[in-house]
C-alpha cells in the first residue's frame, strides 16, 4: 500500500458557521468544538481536508463565486480545506430531519416511541450519503485516509465501493449503538448493518455500544466471525476484515483548565456567586433535546425540595438549554415544557432572596459558560440517553479548585469512565437523583476533593488528542508506512506527542 497522504474528515456540516449579517451580507467564521480543535492541527500539519454540508442551501447565494470566495477564506483561517457538499431543502428535510433525527437519532437513544418510521426518507438519506462519497471521490485519491463521522452518514463507504472508488476508511458514531432487540425494529436494519460492515475501522464511544454492535452482527448477518479482545477487535468476513474499536471522546483539557484559570474567567465567576449568594450553585447545561432528560431533572430536583427541606433556600439550580433543532415541533413541545415546570417549581417555592431554578435559554460563550462551571458547586448531568456527554468532563477540567460534586447518569458514556469519582444515577428514578442532590449538598469537602481530583486526573489521561491518536492509531496500524509521517506533532496539554502515541496494537 502507498504512504498515507492527507487525512480527510467527513461530517455532516463543515466546521464553519456562515452567518448573514443586518446588512445582508455573509460572513463566516470558524466553528469551536473539541472535535474542530483536536483535527484542526491535524488537518494543517498534513494538509488535510473536511468535507461537509454547509448549513445553507446554494440557492440562498445568488452568486456562486461569493461562495467560493467565502470558503476560500475559510480556508485560509482554519489552515485546511473545506469542501462543502451541496443539498437541497428537500434533502435536508429527508436526510438530515428525517431519516437522521426521526429515526436513527431516537432510536439509537432507546426512544423508539419517538421514531417515526417514515419509508420515504430512507432512499434520500441514501442519495445524500452518495453525494458525500461523491464529494469523496473527486477530493481525495486512493492514498488519504477518510475519516467520517456519525448516524448521518453511515452509508459514505458502500457507496464510495458502489463508484468504485478504493479508499482506507474509518467510522467514528458519537451517539450509542442500541441492543439487538432495539435495533431490530429499524426497517432497514440490515442495509445499516451491512453499510457499517463496508468501513476498515469501525469507532464506538463504551465498550458497550461494541458489544451491542457485535450482538447485532452475530444476530443477524451470516459468515462474519468475531475475533480478538481488548481495545480493537476484528470482524472477519470471507473477503475482507473490519477492526472494531471503543474509544472514548473526550475534551481539551487543558484548554478548560486553563480558561477556567484565567482573571476574566475567575472574575466572572466571583460575580455569579456573589448574585446568588448563600447558598450551593448547581449546574445543568444542555441542547435541547429530549435525550439529555431535561424535565425529570426538574422533577427530580421539585421532589428533592420536597423531601430535604433543608434545602429550600440553600440550593439553586441554575439550568443553561441551548437552542437545537429549532423548527422541528417535538423540540418546541419540549421547550414549553421546560418553561412550565421551571415556572411551577419557581411559582411554588420562591421566596424573598431566593429563586430555587435560574434558567437560561441561549448560548453562552465560551469563557463565561466555563465561569458557570467553576462557580456551581454540584453539576447535574442526567441524560436518559448519551454517546458520551461533555459537559460532565467539561465541569470537572474547569473545576481548578477540586470541591465540586458530579452528580451523573449511568445512561451517559462518560459514565464507563467517570463512575468512580461521580455520583451515579438512574435519571429515571426521580426519588434517587433528589436522594444525590441531597448527598452531593452535605458531602463534606474531603470527600469532594478526592472525588474530583480523581476525575481529573482520569480526564487528563484521556483527553481529545489521546482520542484522535488512538483512533488514527489504529486506523493505520494495519501498515504503518501508509501513514509514514508520524513525526507530526499536535500540542497537548502536557506539551507535545506525535500521532501515534497511545494507540493500542490491532
Ligand atoms: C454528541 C453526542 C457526545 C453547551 N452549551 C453551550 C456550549 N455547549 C457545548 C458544551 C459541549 C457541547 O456543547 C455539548 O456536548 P455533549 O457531549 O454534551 O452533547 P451533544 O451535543 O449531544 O453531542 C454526545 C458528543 O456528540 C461528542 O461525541 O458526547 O453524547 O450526543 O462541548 O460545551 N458551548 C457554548 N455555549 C453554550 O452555551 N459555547
Amino acid at each position: 500500500m502507498s504512504e498515507t497522504r492527507r487525512l480527510a474528515v467527513v461530517s455532516n456540516r463543515l466546521p464553519i458557521v456562515l452567518n448573514r449579517g443586518d446588512d445582508e451580507k455573509w460572513r463566516i467564521t470558524p466553528g469551536s468544538g473539541g472535535l474542530v480543535t483536536a483535527l484542526g492541527p491535524v488537518l494543517r500539519d498534513r494538509g488535510g481536508l473536511w468535507i461537509g454540508w454547509l448549513g445553507a442551501n446554494s440557492d440562498e447565494f445568488q452568486d456562486t463565486s461569493f461562495l467560493d470566495e467565502l470558503l476560500s477564506r475559510g480556508a485560509e483561517e482554519s489552515g485546511y480545506a473545506l469542501k462543502p457538499v451541496d443539498l437541497s431543502a428537500e434533502e435536508v428535510r429527508k436526510y438530515y430531519f428525517g431519516f437522521s433525527n426521526e429515526i436513527l437519532w431516537p432510536l439509537f437513544h432507546d426512544l423508539s416511541g419517538r421514531c417515526n418510521f417514515e419509508p420515504g426518507y430512507w432512499e434520500v438519506y441514501e442519495a445524500v450519503n452518495g453525494k458525500f462519497a461523491q464529494a469523496v471521490a473527486e477530493h481525495t485519491s486512493e492514498d488519504d485516509y477518510v475519516w467520517v463521522h456519525d448516524y448521518q452518514l453511515i452509508l459514505v463507504a458502500e457507496k464510495l465501493k458502489q463508484l468504485g472508488i478504493r479508499r482506507n476508511t474509518g467510522f467514528f458514531l458519537h451517539i450509542p449503538f442500541p441492543p439487538l432487540d432495539l435495533f431490530i425494529r429499524l426497517p432497514w436494519r440490515f442495509q445499516i448493518l451491512n453499510a457499517l460492515l463496508q468501513y476498515d475501522l469501525l469507532g464506538f464511544q463504551t465498550v458497550r455500544d461494541r458489544r451491542n454492535f457485535i450482538g447485532c452482527v452475530r444476530a443477524l448477518t451470516k459468515g462474519v466471525k468475531a475475533c480478538g479482545h481488548g481495545h480493537v477487535s476484528r470482524l472477519v468476513t470471507l473477503e475482507r476484515e473490519v477492526r472494531v474499536g471503543a474509544f472514548p471522546i473526550s475534551i481539551d483539557y487543558g484548554e478548560f483548565a486553563g480558561l477556567a484559570s484565567t482573571p476574566g474567567v475567575a472574575e466572572r465567576a466571583r460575580t455569579i456567586r456573589a448574585n446568588l449568594p448563600n447558598r450551593r450553585l448547581m449546574l445543568g447545561v444542555d441542547r435541547l433535546d429530549y435525550t439529555k432528560g431535561i424535565p425529570d431533572r426538574l422533577k427530580a430536583f421539585v421532589t428533592a425540595l420536597d423531601r430535604y427541606p433543608e434545602l429550600r433556600g440553600a440550593i439553586t439550580l441554575v439550568q443553561i438549554v441551548v437552542p437545537s433543532r429549532e423548527s422541528i415541533r417535538e423540540y418546541d413541545l419540549l421547550k414549553q415544557e421546560i418553561e412550565r415546570l421551571v415556572g411551577e417549581i419557581n411559582g411554588q417555592y420562591t421566596d424573598v432572596g431566593w429563586t430555587p431554578v435560574i434558567y437560561i435559554f441561549r448560548s453562552l460563550h465560551r469563557a463565561d459558560l466555563v465561569a458557570y462551571y467553576r462557580a456551581c458547586e454540584i453539576a447535574l448531568v442526567t441524560p436518559l440517553k448519551d454517546g458520551m456527554n461533555l459537559v460532565a468532563k467539561e465541569y470537572c477540567a474547569s473545576n481548578t479548585r477540586e470541591n465540586g460534586v458530579l452528580i451523573l447518569s449511568e445512561f451517559a458514556g462518560a459514565a464507563a469512565q467517570m463512575h468512580h469519582g461521580a455520583l451515579l444515577v438512574n435519571p429515571y428514578d426521580v426519588y434517587g437523583v433528589a436522594r444525590a442532590i441531597h448527598d452531593a449538598f452535605t458531602m463534606d469537602l474531603e470527600e469532594r476533593r478526592t472525588r474530583m481530583k480523581s476525575l481529573r486526573r482520569s480526564i487528563l489521561r484521556q483527553d481529545i488528542f489521546h482520542w484522535v491518536n488512538s483512533f488514527l492509531g489504529a486506523g493505520i496500524a494495519r501498515d504503518l508506512s501508509s501513514f509514514p509521517r508520524m513525526e507530526l506533532f499536535i500540542p497537548t496539554s502536557r506539551g507535545v506527542r506525535t500521532a501515534l502515541d497511545g494507540s493500542s496494537p490491532p
